[in-house]
């Protein structure tokens, strides 16, 4: 990719604004323009990812994949995961995009043994590197693909084969390595295949305890070669197993808490992955923030009638209101952003039809952030949550949250009231309509 772009008829994507109707322009994402103290840029931190947009061919379970990429030869060649990193990087330049994700696999072949592997690895590294010096792009997570290979077909961390597992660790090893010389502000581990298909063959104890001695294995090694960046632990419920151990945030909490690992990762929550599990993105962003353990996002969502991980670019205003709206009451990213772990439909197959994939996500994202943000400095929402609740700021309320009474306190407290006081309407529809007046 030298000398030709990859997308040689499309320039940087620039603001045009609401009224603008050029489809390659944004009409709402304006990096530099302010919303609540924070530039647009600095809220949402967007970032896409290696694997759906340039490794994806579009397949599904019926037909091969369909997506034209002129720059790719379709080849396992070293060459051609250079060409194709230059090409990516055009593409995340052209688009505007602060930060980008990777899988060890998706960005360099995979060898016959793990030596000539890492060798790949650290070849198509030096163009990483070259060109996000060239562009400014940074790398939000780095991760490994424990779950392609069929050396991982009964897990990985948590399979019952001891050298599957050191296999593992040596290729998560590398990976982390690699996130750290090329800077990345995190690393994530979503557990590809660490659950089961049947009970009938599994050892579940035995699986949870081995994964967790890998991610403290994880957490020493991160210490030990000085990397800052942030661990992720991802939950899905489902996918390729049956049932995944990190099957939603409250599972994944438990697990780090018990196994003393809470203090080293923090929760990367994907919409379409808080849908399969029967909750909403909103439920797993409060239960991540309740325990301080919001770190980051992948921003998709699913389609309800198909009911697998679509993972559709996330185009739906409710979403991304309420997504915002958690996020700024819990303050706002740190190291996380928002990851587009989004892949085009198969009848979207042109090149150009990243870039309409993305520019739909991040305007979407980005009055998302506009309309949360007005929802608050309007107070109406938050006035309303703060009186539902006012029985517990003094008189007995007070009492109990400070641990000052007791059940015999209590039973005095009723009998002396002679009985409860009025509950008041929830007002869910009132409330329904109060957000659709900023939407
Ligand atoms: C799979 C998924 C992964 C992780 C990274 O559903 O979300 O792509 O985000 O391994
Ligand atoms: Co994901």
């Amino acid at each position: 990719m030298a000398n030709n772009e990859a997308f040689p008829d499309i320039r940087k994507i620039p603001f045009e604004g609401p009224d603008s109707r050029n489809p390659l322009a944004f009409q709402h994402y304006n990096p530099s323009e302010t919303i609540a103290g924070k530039s647009m840029r600095d809220h949402l931190r967007f970032s896409v990812v290696y694997w759906h947009s340039f490794r994806n061919q579009l397949a599904d379970p019926f037909g091969t994949g369909t997506a034209l990429r002129p720059w790719d030869d379709g080849s396992d060649s070293l060459e051609n995961a250079r060409n194709r990193a230059r090409a990516a990087f055009e593409f995340f330049d052209k688009l505007g995009a602060p930060y980008y994700a990777f899988h060890d696999r998706d960005v360099a072949p995979e060898a016959a043994t793990l030596a000539e592997t890492n060798r790949n690895l650290d070849e198509v590294v030096k163009v990483l590197k070259e060109e996000q010096e060239r562009t400014g792009v940074r790398l939000l997570w780095g991760t490994a693909c424990l779950f392609a290979h069929p050396r991982y077909v009964h897990g990985a961390a948590t399979s019952c084969n001891a050298d599957v597992f050191s296999y593992a660790a040596a290729q998560v090893k590398k990976a982390i390595e690699v996130t750290h010389e090329l800077g990345g502000e995190g690393y994530t581990f979503w557990g590809g295949r660490e659950g089961y298909s049947t009970l009938l063959n599994t050892d579940m104890k035995r699986e949870l305890d081995h994964l967790a001695r890998f991610l403290h294995m994880a957490v020493d090694y991160k210490k030990e070669i000085g990397f800052q960046g942030q661990f992720y632990l991802e939950p899905k419920p489902k996918e390729p197993t049956k049932h995944q151990y990190d099957s939603d945030a409250a599972a994944c909490l438990n697990f780090l808490r018990e196994h003393h690992l809470l203090d080293h990762f923090k929760l990367n929550l994907e919409t379409n992955h808080a849908t399969l599990a029967g909750h909403t993105m909103q439920h797993e962003m409060e239960v991540a923030v309740a325990a301080d353990a919001l770190g980051s996002i992948d921003a998709n969502m699913g389609d309800l009638l198909l009911g697998w991980d679509t993972d559709q670019f996330p185009t739906d205003l409710y979403l991304t209101t309420e997504i915002m709206l958690s996020l700024l009451k819990a303050g706002g990213f740190t190291s996380g952003g928002l990851n587009f772990d989004a892949k085009l439909r198969r009848e979207s197959f042109d090149p150009v039809d990243l870039f309409y994939g993305h520019i739909a996500g991040m305007d979407a994202f980005a009055r998302g952030l506009k309309i949360a943000a007005a929802i608050r400095e309007d107070g109406r929402l938050d006035a309303f949550v703060r009186k539902r609740y006012a029985s517990w700021d003094n008189g007995i309320g007070r009492r109990i949250e400070l641990g000052e009474v007791g059940f015999a306190e209590l039973e005095a407290h009723i009998l002396e009231k002679g009985g409860a006081s009025p509950n008041q309407s929830g007002r869910q529809e009132f409330l329904e309509n109060l957000i659709n007046e900023f939407i």
